[in-house]
């Protein structure tokens, strides 16, 4: 990203309190959940704020963030910014209190239990005397004059996070409240925060220096520590779910004539073996395509990898973020639904990219979409077998320069607006005016 670009990113103003956040991740299905909690708290954290982590895949914790240390109570006692997590287990272990807003991670429904006891809060509400041990703790370690801990105790804020899209419901339901009229958190107010492309969502995850690190990083340094070097082939990187049809598009790049060669780094997993499985019966096309099986990668080499190529394969919410921030030409492989929702869902983040790089030239004059996009789009459709793979047609590197200058203006409008994490901060700041 060249330095210039550095300059729009959007830069908070003024100093929040510090508030203690309880942010729960449950783990359904793959990296996503806990790739987007952590991040999250991460964020928060760098912007000042104390966060507990609540993670109920204990080994993929340490798996993805081994770093993070675990949340006892001099952590929250103290209050200072940072991370710490929580095992969350049964219903019975769940004896400490609630912080000053709590957010649940796509409706993973904190624990009865501790859901009572945030809207016991509101009970209390306006009574500067608590009987809440952790308030109590807080106060005496009185760690700055505008802390929550200082007042009378309030009903934390409390939010769902909601999955990433860019459908049209996302900016109509974003923010909207659902006060809680029966169950344990009764006489509470849940709110729906819905991350999003458009400046009427809640934004997307992104770290205050990211476009410092961009420029900051040396391409090719880090691919030596691959073995590799930044010569004439073409990389491509690979995050994909099984599904994907991977050896039509190997066979398509190896009937393609130019580029001569091509390497492919795949993440962790299975596409690895079978990419290598395709390549060994097929001597001719192992000879322009050559495999590089990754490792688990850190969140940060995992942002290398895509900066360091001509084309990314992601897969799912997060890595499509971190594609975008890439600003290379991307396919996105969304996660399949069974009912078939997925596909209007692609859809609509297709429509959104494509708007978002608009220019006012003929072609966008007379509504029909830009050539790199009428080019790109078959290959996206088909690599989510929504469409038949486009054999016989050649790959669209001649788009690639288009292509590369969508992407890159769809994440300039992006770097101007505030972060998901900021905009949380914002929203907490309305519903807790510092006092
Ligand atoms: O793992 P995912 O497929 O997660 C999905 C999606 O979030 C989907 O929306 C959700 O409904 C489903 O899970 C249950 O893809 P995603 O979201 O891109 O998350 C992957 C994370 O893993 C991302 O933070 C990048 C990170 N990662 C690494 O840090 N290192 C690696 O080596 C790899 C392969 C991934």
């Amino acid at each position: 990203m060249p330095a210039h670009e550095a300059d729009h990113a959007y830069a908070p103003t003024g100093t929040l309190p510090r508030w203690r956040w309880d942010l729960f991740c449950r783990v359904v299905d793959n990296y996503g959940d806990l790739g987007v909690c952590r991040r999250l708290a991460q964020h928060l954290a760098t912007r000042g704020q104390c966060v507990r982590l609540w993670v109920d895949d204990a080994a993929l914790l340490h798996r993805m963030a081994p770093e993070l240390p675990a949340a006892d109570a001099a952590f929250w006692r103290a209050g200072a910014a940072g991370v710490a997590w929580v095992h969350w287990q049964d219903e019975g272990d769940q004896a400490l209190d609630p912080g000053d807003v709590v957010v649940e991670a796509f409706g993973c429904d904190p624990p009865a239990s501790f859901v009572a006891r945030m809207a016991h809060r509101v009970s209390i509400s306006g009574n500067a005397r608590t009987t809440s041990t952790d308030a109590m703790a807080a106060t005496a370690a009185a760690p700055r004059a505008h802390d929550i801990g200082h007042r009378a105790p309030q009903a934390p804020v409390w939010l769902n996070l909601e999955y990433l899209s860019a459908e049209d419901y996302v900016a109509r339901s974003h923010r909207l409240p659902s006060p809680q009229a029966s169950g344990p958190g009764r006489g509470l107010t849940k709110w729906f925060f819905y991350p999003g492309f458009t400046a009427d969502t809640g934004g997307l995850l992104r770290e205050h220096d990211l476009p410092e690190r961009r420029a900051a990083f040396d391409r090719d340094a880090w691919l030596q520590g691959w073995g590799l070097r930044a010569t004439d082939e073409r990389r491509l990187s690979l995050f994909a779910y099984e599904q994907a049809p991977l050896e039509d598009l190997l066979k398509s790049l190896a009937e393609e004539t130019h580029p001569a060669h091509w390497r492919l780094m795949v993440t962790q997993g299975p596409m690895q073996a079978r990419a290598q499985h395709w390549l060994q019966a097929r001597p001719a096309a192992a000879q322009r395509i050559g495999i590089t099986a990754l490792p688990w990668l850190s969140s940060q080499d995992f942002d290398h990898l895509l900066w360091a190529c001509d084309l990314n394969f992601v897969r799912g919410e997060d890595s499509l973020v971190r594609a975008l921030w890439a600003g290379a030409p991307f396919v996105w492989q969304i996660y399949p639904q069974h009912d078939g929702a997925h596909a209007a869902k692609l859809q609509a983040f297709w429509a959104w990219l494509q708007a978002s790089a608009l220019n006012p030239n003929a072609e966008h004059a007379t509504g029909q979409p830009a050539h790199w996009a009428r080019t790109v789009h078959p290959w996206w459709q088909a690599w989510n077998q929504l469409t038949p793979w486009p054999s016989g047609a050649a790959w669209p590197w001649q788009s690639q320069v288009p292509w590369r200058q969508a992407v890159s203006e769809a994440r300039n409008t992006l770097l101007r607006r505030p972060s998901l994490a900021q905009a949380l901060l914002d929203f907490v700041a309305q519903q807790r005016p510092p006092g």
